[in-house]
């Protein structure tokens, strides 16, 4: 299927024209019919010679109903462009067509219609004139009569050849379904409707709505008047939801692929073909079937921040049009540049980001988004409409690289100065790392070790952490010196005092293997424990605590906790007289 939407001024036979073509009625309303005028938008379709199908949005051309209009073509990208042969080219045809290539419409096809009433030649002339100047270019001009028919047949033979010409949809792309109308159907609910530029739709799918916690269903599916199970771009659609009321949602709202569109009241853009010096500073953003208002700040000579009333699932590289509805102008077409753009706090940021900007042309560009982001989650630029095709440093994390070069080489200094700060502590807690680097996330932190440091205990250290800082180890020295031939002695408290062997010195040193920590301000020296087994196992067994303190030549004081240990580690049992055995 393709499809098509109508564009010109009022009365020139754009409704007569489809209705000829289709033998469908685009009036929808009893009130268009009364007064012989399209006010909202049409559908309807028909066959063509090649087999393939044509679907029509008929637009109204009074300039009242322009907003309407531009929710019609807004997400239609071909135009049939209708002028009216004994009229000529008139204000709402030069507004549509300022639209459509505001919109950046490039496919479209000029029907110089009510033929039967006056010679078509200088209305297709002047129109080809006006639509050559823009993104629609050089078009085939069709001159028909809605009343005699007369052309249709050539008309339908245009529309099948400018199916041709259509690039082929994406019908892998993340689904944008800009809604144009909604209702309710007796016994199915809610119903809204739209054309489907990308992406496949089926039954049963779950639909991201903008505003709405839970993800909306689908529970059917319409297109050309029938059911079915699923709908690929590019299509005219009618989606049933189950449990949506109907005040949920409605024109200018989207149904979006869960997790692929980042929802922004915030956009950088460039404005198309000259720019107006005074553009207003509120005007009207129509992209899809949406109509927002927005606060414009000027950035550069061409770009411009846009802050929207309400927000929009916008990618970058969208195309829209700034319209000022008190005036009745389109003010000119926008290109989305940046979806997520930075505040503009510090004096000096605009024209900083001016320059940015002026580098910017709309095509997703990942090297360029990572190096102005630095670090990004892979899924917020897939929301942005950014391609990612690069490996992630940790997690779903990407960083740009000289970044991540920067990243690395701080997290050492960092950690050099640690431990020139902390020298009895065994590396910087991962946690304090993240902090000092401002990094959003541990795995970044994690990711960002390398030999010769790494990761022990949620702390980041030479590999050679263990070694003791020289006051300490000097310490453990003079131990082993005075304590070498009593290895079950352990020095008193005061004596650990005079070492210099405070809380943290022995910690550093149990943790370095070189002391072990029997109980508070009681250690020896680690080889203890083995020497402390075999003693015991020398006893008849089992022993009683006093009998092992006197073969041990030590205290209650070690005996006590040093017995505990040996319990623990399963090199001695303690049964329930309180005497021990040494297991073998
Ligand atoms: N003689 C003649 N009259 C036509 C032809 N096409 C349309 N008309 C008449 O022109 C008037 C307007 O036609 P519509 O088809 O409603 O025009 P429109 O462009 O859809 O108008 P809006 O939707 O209000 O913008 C009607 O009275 C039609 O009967 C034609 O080819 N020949
Ligand atoms: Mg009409």
């Amino acid at each position: 299927m393709f499809v098509v939407a109508t564009a010109g001024h009022v009365d020139h036979g754009k409704s007569t024209l489809v209705r000829a073509l289709t033998g469908m009625e685009p009036d929808r309303w009893a009130e268009e019919r009364r007064r012989g005028m399209t006010i909202d938008l049409g559908f309807a379709w028909t066959t063509l010679p090649s087999g393939g199908t044509v679907a029509f949005v008929d637009v109204p051309g009074h300039e009242r109903f322009v907003p309407n209009m531009l929710a019609g073509v807004g997400p239609v990208p071909a135009a049939l462009i209708v002028v009216a042969a004994d009229e000529g080219w008139m204000p709402q045809s030069a507004e549509h067509l300022a639209a459509l290539d505001a919109l950046g419409v490039a496919y479209g096809l000029l029907a110089v219609t009510r033929a039967d009433l006056a010679d078509p030649g200088p209305a297709t002339a002047r129109a080809r004139a006006e639509i050559a100047e823009t993104s629609l270019g050089a078009v085939p001009a069709v001159a028909v009569s809605g009343l005699t028919g007369a052309g249709l047949p050539e008309l339908r033979a245009a529309l099948d050849r400018l199916a041709a010409q259509l690039p082929a949809p994406v019908v892998d792309d993340p689904v944008r379904l800009w809604v144009d109308r909604s209702f309710t159907v007796r016994g199915s609910g809610t119903v809204v409707t739209g054309t489907l530029g990308a992406g496949r739709l089926r039954v049963g799918d779950e639909l991201e709505l903008a505003g709405a916690d839970e993800p909306v269903r689908v529970r059917g599916l319409h297109s050309l008047g029938e059911a079915r199970p699923e709908a690929a771009a590019v299509a005219r659609v009618a989606v049933n939801l189950r449990g949506t009321p109907r005040d949920r949602l409605g024109r200018g709202d989207a149904l979006l692929t869960p997790g692929r569109f980042h929802h922004t009241d915030l956009v950088d853009v460039r404005l198309a073909g000259d720019p107006a010096a005074d553009l207003p500073a509120t005007l009207t953003l129509h992209v899809g079937s949406a109509a927002v208002p927005v606060r414009v700040r000027p950035l550069g000579p061409d770009t411009v921040r846009l802050r929207l009333a309400r927000p929009l699932p916008l990618l970058v590289g969208d195309r829209a049009l700034l319209r000022d509805p008190g005036r009745h102008h389109i003010s000119g077409g926008v290109r989305v540049l940046d979806v997520a753009p930075p505040p503009l706090a510090r004096r000096g940021a605009a024209a900083a980001r001016a320059q940015v900007l002026a580098e910017l042309d709309g095509r997703p560009d990942l090297a360029g988004e990572l190096r102005r982001r630095r670090l990004i989650r892979a899924g917020a630029l897939i929301r942005m409409g950014v391609p990612v095709h690069a490996e992630p440093v940790a997690g779903d994390w990407l960083s740009d690289p000289a970044h991540w070069r920067r990243l690395g080489e701080r997290l050492t200094e960092e950690v050099a100065r640690h431990a020139r700060e902390h020298p009895l502590e065994p590396g910087m807690p991962v946690d304090a790392l993240r902090q000092r680097l401002a990094l959003p996330d541990r795995v970044l932190v994690e990711a960002l070790v390398r030999p010769p440091l790494r990761i022990h205990a949620g702390r980041v250290g030479a590999a050679s952490a263990n070694a003791l800082p020289e006051p300490v180890a000097l310490a453990v020295q003079r131990v082993r010196a005075e304590y070498g031939d009593r290895p079950f002695r352990a020095p008193e408290a005061d004596r650990l005092v005079d070492l210099g062997l405070g809380p943290r010195e022995i910690g550093a040193a149990v943790r370095a293997g070189a002391l072990l920590r029997l109980a508070d301000n009681v250690v020896l020296l680690p080889d203890a424990l083995d020497d402390a087994v075999r003693v015991l196992a020398g006893l008849p067994q089992p022993f009683t605590l006093s009998a092992a303190r006197q073969a041990l030549d030590t205290t209650r004081r070690v005996a006590v906790p040093l017995l505990e240990l040996l319990d623990r580690r399963g090199a001695t049992r303690r049964l329930p007289d309180d005497a021990r055995i040494v297991v073998t």
